[in-house]
């Protein structure tokens, strides 16, 4: 708790869905931080996300008193981004908002899947588990799958066994690294710090995207590839190596399905691989070399392990799972898994390493299964629920912005009673019945671990929540009192005690320290040790063409793929609205086929078959021709929204949304 003892510097740490998890000293009464130059990771540097959270919790337009609708919704509409008071919201007390809620959630007792909880990762940790908590107890329906990551959770999970990977400062061992689209200057800056500081030190770093990313000053080489076909192009160098006869024996014996593979592979046409892939051959066998230094090869390549990084780009595809299956497959084949210096990343689980509370509700009945739909489709899914879904509380999550079609997913909130625990007025808050204001990071106690490094970290409260804002626990705890029966939590620092379980770490030392580290082998699956319960390796079964594939001697109508990729200077839609002016701008090659077709000098629409958006173009080189970047994540609302044109897709594996195998096109007036 914030204690009044004159003391200003504060441990905290940042609880945004960003790998790096970084530990902060906060000046509670300037109101600014910086980084803690105590942790090892965080290394005295943070981002411009982070670092401007300040921002955030000060600026002019959150929302600091619960607020209820008092007109009927009128549905979001694009580039229509009206007031609060015009939508007709009007403050309410807690009490009286937390009634409201109540007398709903007590009415659907005995119908619990008539409730449905969809919560983001907007805000993570231990006390955070309270509304997935609650909401477990009552029996609500869950969504399932991720608008993010899981195809390459998956893939990991079916090649290793477990979502593991070596710890990030073995990549200062590497002599290469192979980058298969990860965005070194945006997604993850501590990743790109100690690629950075490897580079000094001798590694060489090579990136495979389809451009427009700025990886050429992140590389000493870059190779373009079109989008969403890096299997095409491990499979060629799977091949190659096989070819070559460069896998070693014990490989092949910590494999379970290796004479299988083999013959998936020796299938192959290598030619059909290289021309699905858009990658020249002289390219393709460059990169076989940072992979596997062949008999002969030149002496920078002779020595050292590579280690492969591997982004969520390329896993958002219809077959991203595939695309990760057979990158993992060429690092293992290589010689570089279970290695010093070598191995894949993906990610780890951020939870891993917390415990877990629960809540207690006596006389309520037990739920053994819960309804639960799929987050990509979640607009369509729940147009044809039986029952239908009457209440939805949504917590962490700009949903509405985030899923694909997001006019059909305000659509779909328009007849349910909605509540919405938001801090701004974005598009999914416009959807809601009762916005209650939680107090943000900074403003509230939290333990938070990482999905890249193995640190826990302590977010001490620096100063006091804005206004009438309350901690998610508080809310849900007071919330959960009303319920008939009670829902009952343990006192959140019997929550936090447990959520410490796993590190073994004492709560008031940790608060003092700020972190603590948490055991886990340096090199995943050393000796190739690998977690299925045999302890062997399983290769991907199949290779898919993907369905929508641009065939050059076709004419398709949507030629292009539409990526919309992450942004640099803020944290998915924690956009202010001050920097969403004017037309979204997107990003294309000179050499884009559908330039010919557009009037430079007229409005420019970006068009999917779901429907088009005003934007103004960029000319970018390293673009490959078939590419359009957005920047994600910008309001539907203000008409920065990408997902008003993107269509739900799924991926192979994960129940991921396919966001980046979106067709599109150009178009004018
Ligand atoms: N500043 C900031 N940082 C963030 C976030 C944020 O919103 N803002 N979000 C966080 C979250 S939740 C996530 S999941 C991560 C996202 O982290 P990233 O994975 O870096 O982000 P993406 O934009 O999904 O993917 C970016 C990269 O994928 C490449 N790419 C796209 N398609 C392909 C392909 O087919 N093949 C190859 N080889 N490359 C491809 C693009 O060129 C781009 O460089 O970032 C986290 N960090
Ligand atoms: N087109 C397209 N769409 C995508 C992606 C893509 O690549 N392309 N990638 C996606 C990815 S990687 C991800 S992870 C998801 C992200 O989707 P979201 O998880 O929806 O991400 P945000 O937009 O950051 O929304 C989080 C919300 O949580 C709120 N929040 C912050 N702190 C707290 C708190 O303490 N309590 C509460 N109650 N709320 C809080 C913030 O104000 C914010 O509105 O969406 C994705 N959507
Ligand atoms: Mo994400």
């Amino acid at each position: 708790m914030l204690k009044n003892n004159g003391e200003t510097s504060r441990i905290s740490a940042c609880i945004l869905d960003c790998p790096d998890a970084c530990s902060f000293l906060v000046d509670s009464r300037a109101r600014t931080l910086r980084a803690n130059p105590a942790h090892p990771f965080t290394n005295g540097f943070i981002c411009r996300k982070g670092a401007r959270c300040f921002d955030r919790l000060d600026a002019p337009e959150r929302i600091t008193r619960p607020l209820v609708r008092t007109k009927p919704k009128r549905g979001l509409r694009r580039g229509k981004a009206v007031g609060l008071a015009q939508e007709g919201f009007e403050a309410v007390s807690w009490d009286g908002a937390l009634d409201v809620i109540a007398d709903k959630l007590n009415a659907l007792a005995d119908l619990p899947e008539a409730v449905l909880h969809v919560r983001g990762h907007g805000y993570r940790g231990v006390l955070a588990q309270a509304s997935l908590n609650l909401f477990s107890t009552l029996g609500s329906s869950t969504i399932h799958g991720s608008l993010c990551d899981e195809a390459g959770i998956e893939a990991c999970i079916r090649d290793f066994g477990a979502l593991e990977h070596n710890d990030p400062s073995d990549l200062l061992n590497a002599a290469r690294i192979v980058n298969w689209g990860k965005d070194l200057g945006r997604s993850s800056p501590h990743t790109g710090l100690l690629v950075r500081e490897a580079r000094k030190r001798g590694t060489r770093v090579l990136t495979i995207s389809p451009g427009g990313d700025g990886s050429e000053g992140w590389s000493d080489r870059v190779i373009r590839i079109r989008p969403g076909t890096d299997r095409f192009l491990a499979a060629w160098l799977i091949r190659r190596l096989m070819e070559l006869d460069g896998i070693s024996q014990d490989v092949v014996r910590a494999c379970a399905d290796w004479e299988a593979f083999r013959a998936l592979v020796m299938c192959l046409n290598p030619e059909d691989l290289l021309l699905r892939c858009d990658v020249e051959r002289s390219h393709a066998e460059e990169l076989l070399e940072w992979y596997a230094p062949l008999p002969g090869a030149a002496s920078d390549y002779a020595v050292g392990p590579t280690a492969t990084l591997i982004g969520w780009g390329v896993q958002r595809y219809l077959y991203g799972g595939q695309n990760v299956r057979f990158i993992n497959a060429l690092s293992l084949l290589s010689g570089n898994i279970g290695r010093v210096g070598g191995g894949s990343y993906f990610n780890i689980a951020s939870g891993r390493n917390l415990g877990s509370w629960r809540a207690d509700s006596p006389g309520r009945p037990v739920t053994t299964s819960r309804r639960s739909f799929p987050l990509p489709s979640l607009a369509w899914e729940l147009e044809w629920a039986d029952p239908p879904v009457e209440f939805v509380w949504v917590d962490g999550h700009n949903v509405v912005n985030q899923v694909p079609d997001s006019l059909a997913m305000a659509k779909a909130l328009q007849r349910p009673f909605v509540v919405c625990v938001e801090a701004f007025f974005n598009d999914t808050a416009r959807c809601a019945d009762v916005i209650l204001p939680p107090a943000l990071m900074l403003e509230r106690e939290e333990i938070v671990g990482s999905c890249l490094h193995h640190y826990v970290n302590y977010s001490g409260q620096a100063v006091l929540p804005r206004g009438e804002c309350r901690a998610d626990y508080d809310i849900l705890r007071d919330l959960g009192a009303r319920l008939s029966p009670p829902v009952r939590f343990p006192e959140p620092d019997e929550c936090l005690r447990i959520g410490l379980v796993p590190v073994g770490v004492d709560l008031d030392a940790f608060r003092a320290k700020g972190f603590a580290r948490t055991d886990h082998p340096s090199v995943a699956f050393e000796g190739l040790k690998f977690a299925h319960p045999d302890g062997l390796y399983r290769f991907p079964e199949a290779l898919d063409p993907d369905p929508l594939e641009i065939d050059q001697d076709d004419d398709p109508e949507f030629p292009l793929r539409l990526l919309s990729l992450v942004r640099g200077t803020y944290m998915h839609s924690q956009i202010p609205e001050s920097e969403q002016q004017g037309l979204p701008e997107i990003l294309v090659s000179p050499d884009n086929p559908d330039l010919d077709d557009v009037d430079p000098e007229g409005p420019i629409f970006l068009a999917t078959p779901l429907g088009r958006m005003a934007v103004r173009i960029r000319l970018d080189a390293s673009l490959h021709p078939h590419a359009v970047v957005i920047r994600r994540d910008g309001w539907v609302s203000l008409g920065h929204g990408p997902n008003a044109i993107i269509e739900p897709q799924v991926t192979d594996m994960g129940d991921c949304a396919a966001l980046y195998s979106q067709c599109c096109r150009l178009e004018s007036d």
